[in-house]
């Protein structure tokens, strides 16, 4: 029973933990001065915080070594089927504070650097945060991660080592957003292990040869990928997984023609070039780059992990056939979709496998993740460039793209139209090949992010699939790691939860917040809430004061909107908000500023460095700022901020501090967001649109508790046209003031306010700015109202936090692994490997 299972549990991780490397404070101690003296160098009578920093992550890095040895071989032992979970991005945000939690040996460290004169929470704020990924895809696999290792799935993450990752945001003195590189790797990364035998070759260019037997690719550009190793605890649990993400090197053979012909120094300068590969991310959200550079990165780390994987697989003497059965590949986006030609290539070229063996394998290796239906995300090369790039890839898409519409041409004979949809080739000058429908035929599943997304991604991405194969479409539903949002961004709610739930379960379990409920009436409770709200948003009070020179008051709303400024994402219509409630501020009487709720104004986001309006809307909100802020007459009624660098790190700082937070995207547009989960969960209500994973919180938490408005999306294209022909036009008078200060160059200059009112004219309002204004209005009316009964609003943030047990990322990655890649948790048992002669 399960009384006895635990305690046999205990038994076990401390019979591994006392064999292992000792947890108490002086064991501990002594194992960081260590790191001090002998990797770091330094003489132990004197370092700096940063050293310190070091030196601790470089010990909890030598206890995930343990764990993930152990796991790694476990897994290899028992012989598990596995998932790799391919994606382009990984934005992990900082190590230290999460495994310290995972491995629950916090106090220990905080106690041993406490006797060596040092703080843990400043010496945590010495790590760099490591910001490779836009945004929510890549935070997301970040979350699995976590997820995977903790519910004890045999699970790797791989990816790309950027030596440069999501640039430094800075604002200059006018308000312009200025991007500076993130060389995130000065002061080293203590985390990672260099993998210099774990190497492959990959290629690019050349030409392609048929021996007789089969086809091979020759000749062009071959470099070398090496591996470097993160290990990922998961929280209660001695399972460690790894994420390995690829760094490009010169390959080791040389072009013999180009030294012979003695041409030396090019020819050394051409093996420099390899290491542009890996060297940056690109910055854009959902929006395509298209360039050369990034298919070449797609193909250099797929190429590189279907290499390490077969090789992996081979270990065991087995047919190739029989992949499947050991090895689940996600696709996280079409970003890694040449995988299903490379894994094609691999079987025949390298395997001498049968066409038909090699298709029915790989369909049943790949799944696809879907994150957008926005027209401008989804990839599309041109035939052109595949075919000089990746020529027998190309060959290979051709082939499977022959064989698939061969099918679709026996089904609907005549029927060209069809045809040309689903073809994976896109007929035009240039032609292109479509990723997402490669991806779409390549894979056993594929999935959207949210209900609402993924009906859209069955009935306007791929609905001629769908009807052919209703089964292969699925949501699953994102989620985020209470561990990361909760338990380590908000300790102070952390511990009103555990202490009325009488345990901590909840981190790794978040249903068990349901008991909270029962308690919602409790005045003791509530109090406890807002006091736990109030330590959070003092913090960030404290950061605004430091970085703006501006005093806010905790008594006022914390109203915040941070994530990627992008146009769907309609910061403009939260800015235009904001001027119209100052317009409003100005206009009250006394007697009515009494009874005003004094808000703070929080906006923050990265625009990629290319995008002319995005960099516009920042620029406005830091107009308005400066405006709002120096005004006198508004005194402590409205303050607006504009964040600067939005990263995980100040994700962490600010959303425990949030009141309301604003995800009021046109519908339709959002696929899932996953931050709208996060501020829920530390205890903050949602403005928000019927769209993405809202539509989904407000099942789970109740109508209630949300503050909705907006079109449906089944409204937007009707809505859309009636604007462009001209048969609807705004007659919000705030809104008309509005734009008539901004026209007028109250907020910024006219070279700014210009392209920002284009935009707002009906026929160029794509996204409904001025069609849900007066609707947006009427919520944040309705927000204001309800702030003024704090005893209400506490309940209702109480009645949320119990509720959003569906949006952790352990539910969200138990139905992947039941519903797609058919996996076992296998958590960790010391007796069957010899771990001591490893
Ligand atoms: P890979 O070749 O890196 O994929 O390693 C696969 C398997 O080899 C792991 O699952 C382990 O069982 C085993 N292995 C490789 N290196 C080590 C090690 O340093 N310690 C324990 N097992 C290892
Ligand atoms: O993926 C997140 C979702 O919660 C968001 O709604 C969605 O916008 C986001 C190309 C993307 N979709 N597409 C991208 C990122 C980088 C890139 O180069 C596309 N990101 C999303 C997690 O599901």
């Amino acid at each position: 029973d399960a009384a006895v299972e635990v305690s046999e549990k205990d038994k076990i991780i401390h019979n591994i933990m006392t064999q292992y490397l000792p947890r108490d404070v002086d064991s501990i101690l002594k194992q960081i001065v260590n790191h001090v003296e002998y990797t770091l160098a330094r003489t132990k009578y004197n370092f700096d915080e940063q050293h310190a920093y070091q030196a601790t992550a470089y010990s909890v890095r030598d206890r995930l070594i343990e764990s993930w040895n152990d796991t790694q071989q476990y897994f290899t032992e028992k012989d598990v089927k596995r998932v790799y979970y391919l994606s382009m991005e990984f934005l992990m945000g900082r190590y230290l504070n999460n495994a310290l939690l995972n491995l629950g040996i916090e106090s220990q460290y905080q106690g041993a650097l406490k006797k060596l004169g040092f703080d843990l929470d400043e010496v945590e704020h010495q790590e760099r945060d490591p910001g490779l990924g836009n945004g929510g895809l890549g935070r997301l696999a970040a979350c699995f991660m976590d997820s995977l290792a903790t519910i004890n799935y045999p699970a790797w993450g791989y990816g790309i080592r950027y030596k440069y990752g999501m640039f430094e945001q800075r604002i200059s003195k006018e308000g312009y957003q200025i991007e500076i590189p993130d060389y995130w790797l000065t002061a080293g990364n203590p985390w990672e292990i260099e993998r210099l035998d774990v190497k492959y070759p990959v290629r690019f260019y050349g030409e392609i040869k048929h021996n007789g037997k089969h086809y091979e690719w020759q000749g062009g550009e071959v470099v070398t990928a090496i591996a470097y190793d993160s290990p990922i605890p998961g929280y209660d649990t001695y399972n460690t997984l790894n994420l390995r993400l690829w760094s490009a090197t010169p390959a080791s053979e040389f072009d013999l023609d180009s030294f012979s012909r003695g041409d030396y120094y090019s020819a050394v300068a051409s093996k420099e070039a390899a290491e542009k590969i890996s060297s940056v991310l690109y910055p854009n959200d959902a929006t395509e780059a298209g360039k050369e550079l990034r298919l070449k990165q797609q193909h250099f780390f797929v190429s590189a992990t279907l290499q390490d994987v077969v090789r992996r697989f081979k270990k065991k003497d087995r047919p190739l056939t029989e992949l499947h059965t050991k090895v689940a590949i996600q696709l996280n986006d079409t970003h890694p979709t040449i995988g299903i030609a490379e894994l094609m290539r691999i079987f025949m070229d390298h395997e001498s496998m049968g066409w038909s063996a090699a298709w029915a394998t790989t369909t049943k290796v790949f799944s696809y993740t879907n994150h957008t239906v926005l027209p401008e995300a989804l990839e599309r090369w041109s035939v052109d460039l595949v075919e000089k790039l990746l020529p027998r890839h190309m060959q290979i898409i051709y082939e499977i793209n022959r064989r698939h519409l061969e099918e679709v041409v026996k089904k609907y004979p005549g029927d060209g139209d069809k045809l040309m949809r689903m073809s994976i080739i896109e007929e035009g000058f240039p032609k292109m090949v479509r990723m997402a429908v490669l991806a779409v035929v390549g894979s056993h599943h594929v999935n959207g992010v949210a209900a609402i997304h993924s009906g859209l991604v069955k009935s306007r991405l791929f609905p001629d699939f769908y009807k052919e194969q209703p089964d292969k479409f699925l949501n699953m539903t994102n989620g985020v790691t209470p561990r990361r949002w909760m338990q380590s961004a908000n300790p102070a709610l952390s511990e009103v939860i555990s202490r009325w739930l009488e345990t901590d379960e909840w981190v790794s379990n978040y249903e068990l917040c349901r008991g909270l409920e029962q308690f919602v009436d409790s005045a003791d409770m509530q109090r406890e809430f807002r006091e736990a709200k109030r330590t959070n948003k003092k913090r960030v009070a404290e950061r605004i004061k430091k970085e703006f020179g501006v005093e806010v008051s905790t008594d006022a709303m914390f109203d915040i909107q941070v994530k990627r400024i992008h146009e769907y994402k309609r910061q403009l219509m939260n800015v235009l908000s904001i001027i119209c409630r100052y317009n409003a501020i100005k206009r009250m009487t006394p007697a009515e500023k009494e009874e005003c709720v004094p808000r703070v104004c929080i906006i923050g986001g990265k625009a990629a460095a290319g995008y002319v309006i995005a960099k516009h809307i920042i620029r406005l909100i830091n107009g308005v700022s400066k405006v709002v802020n120096n005004d006198k007459d508004v005194g402590d009624l409205l303050k607006v901020f504009f964040m600067t660098n939005y990263n995980v790190t100040l994700a962490e700082d600010i959303i425990p501090a949030n009141d309301i937070s604003q995800h009021i995207s046109t519908a339709g547009m959002e696929a899932s967001g996953t931050s709208n989960m996060k501020f829920v969960m530390n205890g903050g209500l949602i403005i928000g649109t019927m769209d993405g994973a809202n539509i989904e919180i407000r099942e789970e938490i109740g109508n209630d508790n949300m503050f909705i408005f907006g079109l449906l999306e089944e409204e937007i294209d009707r809505a859309r046209n009636e604007l462009k022909y001209g048969g609807y036009q705004h007659t919000d008078s705030r809104l008309q003031e509005a734009m008539k200060q901004i026209e007028a160059n109250k907020y910024c200059g006219k070279d700014v306010s210009e392209p920002l009112l284009k935009n707002l004219q009906p026929y160029n309002d794509y996204y409904l700015v001025t069609r849900d204004f007066s609707s947006y209005m009427d919520a944040q009316a309705r927000v204001d109202e309800e702030y003024k009964n704090q005893t209400s609003w506490v309940k209702k943030t109480i009645t949320s936090v119990a509720r959003m047990g569906k949006f952790s990322s352990d539910r969200t990655i138990r139905e992947y692994g039941e519903q797609i890649w058919n996996l076992e948790a296998t958590p960790f048992v010391p007796s069957s490997v010899a771990y001591k002669t490893v």
